[in-house]
């Protein structure tokens, strides 16, 4: 008997397929949250609001593409998976900058992070798929990048503006996002070793890599998100008392 699989049709136990499945319509939910929240915030802080439903937006329409590829092949969409964060990540480089901007971040801090960000990525990428029997050192090689980003918004310039702007609101959500960096990003590396030959792929079945990644973009994407929305709100209840 010959089975008609219908394209985008979820098998049960495909925990993958589950979590694409949820990324999207989580992805889509934080955008509409975003946007429409715009008007209830302040001036400056509605191109925040704004970037941050850019980026579920764009992790929205991309899991759209990485959820149908994953049912029709039942294998890692790679390529849309690297193609989101080049877009996503910057803009997440762009939300600390925007933060700062009124207590003096320049371009060329942004242009930095940014610069950090895309070399991750794109060696990243090649320890995935070109490079794949030398992924340990490709994912070296991104940690690095990693650890520039990290570094900015622990000890470095980003780290100082926060400080020297003696305003506790802005602190406040500044350190939840360093440590959503810390953490949360920490979450992507882990996914990487799952690939054959990788440190973790004796513990880590290749399934945990996208089941991984995704919750990692649930919680980053929508979670930073959600700080930089508390700190408008606040921001703008503090002015009105
Ligand atoms: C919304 C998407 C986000 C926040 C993606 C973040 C991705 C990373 C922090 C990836 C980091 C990696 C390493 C540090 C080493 C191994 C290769 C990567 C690209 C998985």
């Amino acid at each position: 008997m010959k089975t008609i699989i219908l394209a985008a049709t979820l098998q049960p136990g495909d925990y993958v397929g589950f979590t694409f499945f949820i990324g999207s319509m989580a992805m889509m939910a934080a955008t509409v949250f975003f946007f429409l929240e715009m008007r209830n915030v302040d001036g400056k802080w509605k191109t925040s609001l704004l970037v941050s439903g850019l980026i579920t937006f764009i992790a929205a329409v991309h899991y759209y593409y990485m959820r149908d590829f994953w049912v029709e092949n039942g294998t890692s969409p790679t390529e849309f998976r690297y193609i989101d964060w080049i877009l996503t990540v910057p803009l997440m480089c762009v939300e600390f900058y925007l933060i700062l901007k009124a207590f003096g971040a320049k371009m060329g801090l942004l242009w930095k992070m940014i610069f950090y960000s895309v070399f991750m990525l794109v060696t990243g990428y090649l320890g995935e798929t070109v490079f794949r029997d030398q992924n340990a050192l490709w994912g070296a090689i991104s940690t690095l990048g990693y650890a520039g980003i990290f570094y900015e918004v622990w000890f470095g310039s980003a780290k100082q503006l926060s400080k020297n702007s003696n305003n506790p609101t802005l602190q406040k959500a500044f350190n939840t996002l360093a440590w959503f960096i810390f953490v949360g990003w920490a979450i992507y590396p882990i996914g990487y070793m799952a690939i054959p030959g990788g440190l973790l792929s004796g513990i880590l079945p290749l399934e945990s890599m996208d089941i991984i990644y995704n919750i990692g973009d649930a919680i980053n994407k929508i979670g930073f998100g959600l700080v930089i929305y508390s700190l408008a709100v606040s921001s703008k209840n503090q002015e009105a008392a």
